[in-house]
């Protein structure tokens, strides 16, 4: 038996000295070189007793070790669990114990909280800074080269991403290998990469977008990546030049369209710009256009589903779209009940094929919940289709924000917001942002009598929540507008507090 996922993306490049990681500092990591160190790592992991279907938890800075750390859990048939690096240890420790995670690989000088998490989850922990340094990078100086991979099945587990839902705590989708191989393989055709391409690579590498779309797709073309280690709008700039392709969420462009260096000659060698995680304004493209001479190419996706849309290649970019099922992909527009509305009409996304995840980790009924009978995943986005098959997303069904292509979910703050003392109620809604899109705002009631700031709720926020999450803007009210059952009504909050 082979380990496909490893063979088709790291295993096939042992022996390819081609440039694999270009890194702003003007070093290069070849891809051999690259293969070799995730071997070092795989015989790391498994010299520390981990063993094919464990869960390794990351929380690392981005760099081409922790790339490799991901190659080396694929190579071990270990499951890869990447976790956002402003997650605080409150937050990480429901992924770690919930996960059954072994291993914990944190960077250098955790915090005192997070070696409690690992404890209390009975989770070993490592380090691995984005130097070299780091425990785990001081035992794999000395670990043998693994170089065979462990033999998995197309579809064994690779990876578990947590997304939050609308209610309860967040789910683990448990991504096959099979998942992301065939919509890397799918991507890589439609978007025509080739070994001669060059991606610009800002993203973090703790989502979908970063990782298996951007990472996976160069590794099967055998291109090369500039690993910026932040998504600072100024070394993008710098590195374009020497890049073919760039992916990233629409606040890079309104970024990019902000320097008002950048235009025809900076883009000059790109051949192909694409955005996703977030609605892109269709005046964001054409403003793009207008200046670069590039017409964006937007996709949609869901860490559930990795990608199941994208604008063509040659064919019209329809500005405000998202473009047209992928090849394999099938992809309706249903009412709640999973009935087809009438072409044009507006109803909830459901999709079916290879890239649909395989479940909710140790959850049936939340994936029940969202799965339908003959296949099709209810990915909670409304949309219509047009004529010619291109989905426009028009919002969501759930009640999530989207701030800088983080997603954030109103319950998980309001829960944080109302065990604060003083607090009564809240309720938090997004309000529309020049930069993000979209940001957190709070309206908190005080418990009568009691007196409350706005910093009181900043402030009693810092280490419960990552920064992302916390409100930009909170506002005091005496009540929140509730209807006559008794819910609170998000639509009028939005629309007194500006967003529509
Ligand atoms: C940072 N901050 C944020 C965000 N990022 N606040 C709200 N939303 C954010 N997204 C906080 C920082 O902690 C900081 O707080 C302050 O905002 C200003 O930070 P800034 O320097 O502007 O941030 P940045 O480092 O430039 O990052 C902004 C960013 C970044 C470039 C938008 O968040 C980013 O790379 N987002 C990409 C997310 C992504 O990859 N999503 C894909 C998910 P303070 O001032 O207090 O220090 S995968 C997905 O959605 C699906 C599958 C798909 O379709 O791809
Ligand atoms: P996540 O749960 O982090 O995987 O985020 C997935 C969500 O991001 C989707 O359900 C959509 O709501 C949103 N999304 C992704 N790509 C796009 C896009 N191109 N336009 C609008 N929304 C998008």
């Amino acid at each position: 038996m082979t380990n496909p996922l490893f063979d088709r993306l790291f295993g096939r490049h042992r022996d390819n000295a081609a440039r694999f990681l270009l890194l702003p500092d003007g070093s290069q990591i070849s891809f051999a070189a690259f293969v070799r160190r995730a071997g070092q790592l795989a015989g790391t992991l498994a010299g520390l007793g981990l063993e094919p279907g464990d869960r390794v938890a990351v929380q690392v800075a981005k760099s081409p070790d922790a790339l490799a750390l991901y190659a080396a859990c694929v190579q071990r048939g270990l499951v890869f669990l990447p976790l956002n690096a402003a997650y605080t240890p409150n937050e990480l420790e429901y992924f770690v114990s919930n996960s059954g995670a072994r291993l914990l690989v944190a960077s250098p000088d955790p915090a005192p909280e997070l070696v409690q998490v690992a404890e209390g989850a009975g989770a070993r922990l490592e380090t691995m800074g984005a130097d070299g340094s780091g425990s785990l990078c001081g035992l794999a100086a000395g670990a043998t080269v693994l170089a065979d991979a462990v033999p998995r099945r197309a579809d064994d587990l690779a990876a578990i991403l947590y997304t939050s839902g609308t209610t309860g705590r967040s789910k683990g989708a448990m991504l096959t290998g099979a998942n992301l191989l065939s919509n890397a393989q799918v991507l890589t055709d439609l978007w025509r990469f080739t070994d001669a391409d060059v991606l610009l690579h800002g993203l973090p590498i703790f989502h979908t977008h970063g990782l298996f779309v951007a990472t996976n797709i160069t590794l099967l073309a055998g291109g090369a990546m500039i690993l910026l280690p932040n998504p600072d709008t100024g070394a993008m700039l710098a590195q374009m030049p020497k890049a073919t392709a760039m992916m990233g969420v629409p606040t890079f462009y309104t970024r990019l369209l902000d320097q008002p260096g950048f235009g025809r000659e900076t883009a000059g060698h790109m051949r192909l710009f694409i955005s996703g995680s977030a609605p892109l304004l269709a005046e964001t493209h054409r403003r793009f256009e207008a200046r670069t001479g590039h017409r964006i190419l937007e996709r949609y996706g869901m860490t559930e589903t990795n990608m199941s849309t994208s604008n063509p290649y040659d064919g019209p970019r329809k500005p405000g779209t998202v473009g047209t099922a992928l090849p394999g992909v099938d992809l309706r527009i249903c009412d709640a009940q999973g009935r087809g509305v009438a072409q044009g009409g507006i109803g909830i996304i459901e999709v079916r094929g290879p890239n649909v995840f395989a479940g909710y980790w140790q959850m049936p009924d939340k994936t029940a919940a969202e799965m339908r009978a003959d296949g099709f995943f209810v990915t909670g986005d409304l949309g219509f289709a047009d004529a010619d098959g291109y989905v426009t997303i028009v919002g969501r069904s759930k009640d999530l924000i989207i701030s800088g292509g983080f997603n954030i979910y109103p319950k998980e703050v309001e829960e944080a917001i109302d065990a604060l003392p003083g607090v009564l109620e809240s309720a938090v809604i997004g309000a529309p942002h020049p930069d993000l899109g979209e940001v957190p705002l709070a309206v908190v009631v005080p418990q009568p009598g009691h007196v409350l700031r706005p910093e009181d709720i900043t402030e009693g926020l810092a280490g419960v929540l990552a920064r992302f999450k916390r409100p930009r803007q909170v506002i005091l009210a005496e009540a929140l507008p509730r209807n006559a059952m008794g819910k609170v009504q998000k639509a009028a909050l939005r629309r007194a507090h500006g967003g529509g």
